[in-house]
Formats: structure tokens, C-alpha cells, sequence
């Protein structure tokens, strides 16, 4: 069952469960819990950003409001191949930026002049957002969107009014564009821009000119499945760096403060504490990794010699889905309105590493002997740390909170890289973990984790032969409940 479906049917499984079995027989959750649309979005674990706009053709990284929108003029634009290239790559969500800090509108809104409508593109009639979205449906691609806060193309950024345009462009995208599952907004606001003619500088005050609480409400009315980023959320979180790269220990659990202490808004969040997040925390609130797949977010010539390889993607891969969080992988596109070659091919080679990486797991040949199961049941039996559905797990006694699980093979098997998933419904439960290896007679540890949450890879300095693995739960509040284990040869 994949996890879509188990959520829905949850509400059955548990009445069901309830006359079957008595109360304590499932683990009671732990801490903070993830929504639904969390879960859903943690299941996703990697995603894709288009950065796209202006910029591509002024060749900056930050345009200045004042751009004439005729130079948006993409020469041979393909969403199809775009989101091709990105699902090449495995990625699983597409957010474009409808609109950067510059104030240009991918899509022909009604809200303003400086927009698509006004390009030479299509003779005005195209919509980058209309095409991209129906791209990514045709491919399985999720649909998210950027829409920048900061505006420097507006004359209305800064006063009260700014706010209802705002609301005005996020509700057009949300009604017209079908099934949003992200909506991204960022934490840059407020500078120097061309303002309507102004051209001065403008601060907000963010934590009050925003009003963000009716604003993540018009959202929930009109997307209720969405999820929120920002850097505090309310959904999922900034990890505090554009490098891609989560906590060694990173928690999925959060309880932003502001910069300088007392509450946080958006914007204003000590992000040094995002990339671990809070032990404990009273928010679920899992990390966000964004990284560009070339130095700068959006296209530039002198970059397409600089883009990130495989390797380097698988690195940050297991830096960012590795440690419970999410990628967010930005592939900009180019003056054609394509993925440049060179990124292509980088994409086509992450994609492939991963598939031959994950094809096959070693642990399912091993008989596996745990020190507990719960209830001696098999509902929560080793065996579902194999069956790769994330609603199943290997939970034990509530005594037991630092149990051992033992894997025998009848072969020795070679392994560099290992996987842990927590039943996450019930909770970030697990502190610390350790793996071990039978070698010369005796048990060695081979690696250690601290934070599992939706994901841990761990990667072995050496490749690891052995026909005895063993795992141990080294700290945990409570009994924990895994769903996943994997041995990989890397
Ligand atoms: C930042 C922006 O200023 C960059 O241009 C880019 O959009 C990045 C994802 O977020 O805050």
C-alpha cells in the first residue's frame, strides 16, 4: 500500500485496530506529529526548482523592477523536455518562479502590467506557468510555485495596498493552475528598487507588513494539501543555508526564534538553529534543502561549464535526504527556455546512480532476530523493516527502548551504505543509533547516526564485509519504531 492510500484509509485502520487488538497495542506517537500533507511531502524527498525570469536574459542574479518585460523572450521554450530532464533525475516536484524579487509575472495576471502579456514571447499570449504545470502533470511531476513577497517592480510595495496584490497574484495561481503541493516563500525582502519609478530603497518591517497569518489562511482555503515553506514555516523550513547540505543531527522538530531572540516571522528566524532543528521541538517542522545546480540560481553562460556533477549531487543528496530532510534541487533554464546540455547530463547521471544504488537492498536476504518485538506480534515484526512501505515497522515493548536487531547471511555481503527510516506518524522517537559488523570473531562498529527521522543514510568510510550485521537503538525515549533498513553496496 503506498503511503497516499495508507493515510487515507488510516482512520479505518484505527477503529479497526481498536476492536481488534487492546489500546497500548500500537506504540502511542511521540512529541510533535507530521500533517498530512507533511507526510506526503516528506514521501516525495526530492524536488526541483525552475529559476526563470528577466534575469536569464539580463544576465543577473537579482533584477531590478525596472526591466522592460520585452526581453523575457525564451527562443525554442519545451516544458516537456524541461521536466523530462528533471525527471531524469528522479526529482518529484517542479516550482517555478512565478515571480522573483524583480516583480515580472510568469503568467498573464491581472494584477499587473509588468508581466508575460507584455513580452515578445507568443506575441504576449504565452503563460510559462500554464505550460510547465501541464508538463509536469503529463510526467508525474508534482506542482509547486515561488511567488517572491519582495516586489521591485511595484509601486505599491512597502504601503498596505502591496499586501492585496499580493494575495490577489497568490489566489490566481492557486485557482487556476490545478493542484498546488508547495508554495514557496521567501525570506529576501525589501531594498533598494525601481518601485513604479521611485527608484529608492524601501524596508519593511517584517513582522508586522506582511500579515502572514491571513495569508497562509487564504492558502489553506484554497489549497488546504499545500505545503507552506518559509523560513519558520508554517509547513517546512528554511535548513539555513543555499549549499543543500542539512545538520549532521537534524531534528524534523522546530521552534523558530527570531534573530535576535523572541518571536520569529519570516525573515527574521535565528537560522543558525535551522540546520538541526529542535530536539523535542513543539512544531513539526522538517527541513528544506535549496541548492542550485550552478553557483548562481538563475542561467548564465559563463556558469555552463561550472555545474554540478553526479557525484557531487549524490553527496548533497545524502547531506540533505540522508539526514531526514528534503532536496530542493534548482535547475535554471536557459535563454532557449531549455534545460542547458550540460545540466542534463549531470541530471541523467544522479538519476541513474541512485536507481543502481537503491536496486538492491542486501538485508532482505538476511534472517533478521530481534531482541524485542512488540507483543511478540507480528504486525510488528523485523521483517516489515523490509518490505519498503513506510507503514509498516518494527516497534517493541514500551519497556524497551534500546533494542537490537540481528541480521545473519548465509553469504558474506559487502555494503558501504546503510538506510534508516522511522515510522514517522508516531513521531521523531530514535536519538541515536549504531551498526556493527561481525568481523574476526568479535562485533566492531562500522557506524553511527544520531537523528533517523523520515531518512538516514549513512555511508561506511570502507566497504564492510561480514555475514553478521547488527544494529542497536543506543538512545530513545521511547520504544521506536522503525520502518526501513537497508544495507546497499554504494
Ligand atoms: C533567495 C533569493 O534571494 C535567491 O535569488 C533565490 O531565489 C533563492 C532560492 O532564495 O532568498
Amino acid at each position: 500500500m503506498k503511503r497516499r492510500d495508507f493515510l487515507r484509509a488510516v482512520p479505518l485502520a484505527a477503529s479497526l485496530a481498536s476492536m481488534a487488538w487492546s489500546a497500548e497495542s500500537e506504540p502511542a506517537p511521540y512529541g510533535s506529529l507530521p500533517s498530512a500533507r507533511q507526510l506526503s511531502w516528506h514521501e516525495l524527498e526530492t524536488n526541483s526548482f525552475l529559476h526563470f525570469t528577466v534575469n536569464t536574459f539580463t544576465d543577473r542574479e537579482w533584477g531590478n523592477g525596472d526591466e522592460d518585460p520585452s526581453v523575457f523572450n525564451p527562443t525554442d521554450f519545451d516544458a516537456d523536455a524541461m521536466v523530462a530532464a528533471l525527471k531524469a533525475a528522479g526529482l518529484k516536484g517542479v516550482i517555478p518562479t512565478a515571480k522573483h524579487h524583480d516583480g515580472f509575472c510568469l503568467w498573464p495576471t491581472k494584477t499587473t502590467e509588468h508581466c508575460i502579456r507584455n513580452s515578445t514571447w507568443k506575441d504576449g499570449k504565452g503563460d510559462v506557468l500554464r505550460e510547465v504545470s501541464e508538463a509536469a502533470r503529463r510526467h508525474g511531476l508534482k506542482f509547486g510555485i515561488y511567488l517572491s513577497p519582495w516586489d521591485r517592480n511595484n509601486a505599491a510595495y512597502g504601503k498596505p495596498e502591496y499586501i492585496a496584490i499580493y494575495r490577489a497574484q497568490l489566489t490566481e495561481l492557486l485557482t487556476q493552475y490545478g493542484p498546488i503541493f508547495e508554495i514557496w516563500f521567501d525570506g529576501a525582502n525589501g531594498g533598494t528598487g525601481y518601485y513604479g519609478g521611485a527608484r529608492e530603497k524601501r524596508l519593511i518591517d517584517k513582522t508586522t507588513y506582511y500579515d502572514w497569518p491571513n495569508t497562509w489562511a487564504l492558502v489553506r482555503r484554497l489549497q488546504p494539501d499545500a505545503v507552506m515553506f518559509s523560513d519558520m514555516g508554517p509547513d517546512i523550513r528554511w535548513v539555513g543555508n543555499e549549499r543543500g547540505i542539512a545538520g549532521e543531527t537534524c531534528w524534523e522538530t522546530f521552534d523558530p526564534v527570531g534573530a535576535k531572540g523572541g518571536p520569529a516571522s519570516v525573515g527574521d528566524v535565528d537560522t543558525r538553529q535551522s540546520v538541526t532543528g529542535t530536539r523535542n521541538g513543539k512544531l513539526w517542522l522538517p527541513p528544506e534543502c535549496d541548492v542550485s545546480i550552478r553557483p548562481g540560481w538563475f542561467w548564465h553562460e559563463k556558469e555552463n561549464g561550472r555545474v554540478k556533477t553526479a557525484g557531487v549531487l549524490w553527496d548533497l543528496y545524502c547531506q540533505s535526504v540522508g539526514r531526514g530532510a528534503n532536496l530542493l534541487l534548482n535547475v535554471p533554464p536557459d535563454r532557449r527556455g531549455r534545460v542547458n546540455e550540460a545540466d542534463a547530463v549531470s541530471l541523467r547521471q544522479f538519476g541513474e546512480l541512485r536507481s543502481e544504488t537503491f536496486a538492491r537492498n542486501l538485508a532482505v536476504a538476511a534472517r533478521l532476530t530481534a531482541s524485542n518485538t512488540r507483543g511478540n506480534d507480528r504486525r510488528f515484526a523485523p521483517r516489515n523493516l523490509l518490505d519498503e512501505d513506510p507503514s509498516t515497522y518494527w516497534a517493541t515493548d514500551d519497556s524497551v527502548t534500546t533494542p537490537e536487531l540481528t541480521l545473519k547471511f548465509r553469504k558474506p555481503v559487502t555494503f558501504r551504505l546503510i538506510r534508516l527510516r522511522e515510522c514517522i506518524r508516531l513521531g521523531q522517537r530514535v536519538a541515536s543509533v549504531e551498526i556493527d559488523a561481525w568481523r574476526d570473531g568479535a562485533w566492531s562498529k562500522v557506524a553511527g547516526a544520531t537523528s533517523v527521522g523520515n531518512c538516514r543514510l549513512i555511508r561506511t568510510d570502507e566497504p564492510v564485509t561480514t555475514d553478521h550485521v547488527r544494529l542497536r537503538i543506543t538512545s530513545s525515549p521511547v520504544c521506536p519504531a522503525l520502518s526501513d533498513f537497508g544495507l546497499f553496496a554504494g
